[in-house]
């Protein structure tokens, strides 16, 4: 008898600055760990991107060390790989401290004398081996190059990578890896990577993809697949879905609209009582008329809080105005194409070109490794007004300006 648990992609820790986000996508790991214990799996896999970066906040570790900890604790053994997330090529990743504090065993290039890779063998019997997401992209030629040992019993091979086969036409990967890639004689592919569950089978074995337990962006929780993980019974998969909040998902259409009237429909939309979670407003389409800076998207945003969503993300990324015109560029460096747009859409009256260039030479410049904030900004109120001083002509009006009190335009004719 064996039942485990194949879980991948919970990317804790995302959703940095959205506090509410995090949080749920916490829970769902959480919930998560919790059925698992109340099923009582002999073990359970993780198919890579536990964490959302090599080194997550204390916090989130925390939160995630507890749960895998009330699981160790109720005899619950815990396998993993590295996704393509919680990896440092350079340094040691959290995922190698947990390792060595034995909260879970890692199942990846375990290499016998002969290069082959070795398995871990669970109490139940189980064999397990497993590869990591590697983020250099090189997947179809690694596995390729490796030689798989056959396993000698009943085997789970962890992979955490894209199958060409399987892989949806709307999810972009510069890399697959063809499912004759993946070694034969295992009876379970527990796989990880792609956000979404799919299915597939290989010689009559299960080749799974859990879909993340909650998401790692917003183009994710935009989608609406199934959130969750396996339940794998005497090789029977069973899907558990995670459900810990809800999503409205509203698209607006502002094709050949005008700004007023997209307005309007915004407002109308943002007065409605809102019982999910989450509100996931979605606006596209070019205006017919007005641009979409006319908009206050953060009162409407402000409304649909206060009517209820927790969280609330407007994506107008696809929104655009009549008044946008593509712009060719054939320039190379940064520099050169700045030149040719001001030359070619000009300054505003009076300002000179070359003044134009070292003030976006000044704006540019990068904070400095160890320079506070302030000194930062500090710095470029200073270059600037420097440069405004030394274009101002004659020199009598040296010194003269305070924020505020110049207009850019006003300094008219020539600077040298
Ligand atoms: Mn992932």
């Amino acid at each position: 008898m064996v039942r485990f648990a194949h879980i991948a992609d919970c990317h804790l820790g995302a959703f940095g600055r959205n506090p509410a986000l995090r949080e749920y996508n916490l829970k769902a790991f959480e919930e998560a760990v919790r059925i698992c214990i109340e099923r009582k799996v002999d073990f359970i896999i993780i198919a890579g991107d536990l964490f959302h970066n090599p080194h997550p906040d204390m916090e989130v570790v925390n939160r995630a060390v507890k749960a895998m900890i009330d699981a160790r604790n109720h005899d619950i053994r815990i396998y993993a790989v590295y996704g393509s997330h919680d990896f440092n090529i350079a340094k040691a990743s959290l995922i190698d401290v947990l390792e060595s504090a034995e909260v879970f065993k890692k199942v990846v290039q375990y290499l016998d004398e002969e290069g082959a890779l070795e398995h871990v063998e669970d109490p139940t019997g189980v064999e397990i081996a497993g590869l990591s997401g590697r983020k250099n992209r090189m997947d179809a030629s690694y596995y390729l190059s490796l030689d798989f040992k056959k396993p000698k019993g009943d085997a789970i091979f962890v992979f955490h990578t894209p199958v060409a086969e399987m892989k949806p036409a709307d999810i972009h990967e510069s890399e697959t890896v063809p499912i004759s890639a993946l070694p034969e004689g295992y009876r379970y592919y527990a796989g990880g990577h792609i956000h979404r569950r799919l299915e597939a089978t290989k010689n009559g074995a299960p080749v799974l993809y859990t879909g993340a337990t909650f998401g790692s962006s917003y183009t994710d929780l935009e989608k609406e697949t199934e959130r969750g993980f396996y339940i794998v019974d005497e090789w029977e998969p069973e899907y558990v879905q995670l459900d810990v909040c809800s999503i409205r998902r509203e698209d607006v259409d502002a094709d050949g609209l005008k700004v007023g009237e997209l307005d309007e429909l915004l407002q109308e939309l943002s007065e409605q009582a809102v019982d999910e979670d989450i509100f996931l407003l979605k606006i596209h389409g070019e205006l017919k008329e007005g641009a979409p800076e006319n908009i206050d998207f953060s009162a409407i945003r402000g409304r649909l809080e206060e009517s209820g969503a927790k969280t609330v993300s407007i994506n107008r990324r696809q929104l655009t105005g009549k008044n946008l015109e593509r712009i060719k560029i054939n320039e190379e460096s940064t520099e050169k194409i700045e030149e040719g747009l001001l030359e070619e859409y000009g300054t505003p009256e009076g300002v000179d070109i070359r003044f134009a260039e070292e003030l976006l030479g000044i704006l540019k410049a990068e904070q400095v490794d160890g320079e506070r904030k302030d000194d930062y900004e500090g710095r470029l109120w200073d270059n600037t007004w420097a440069l405004i001083n030394e274009l101002e002509t004659p020199k009598s009006k040296k010194g003269s300006g305070k924020p505020g009190q110049v207009s850019l335009v006003d300094f008219g004719g020539d600077p040298k």
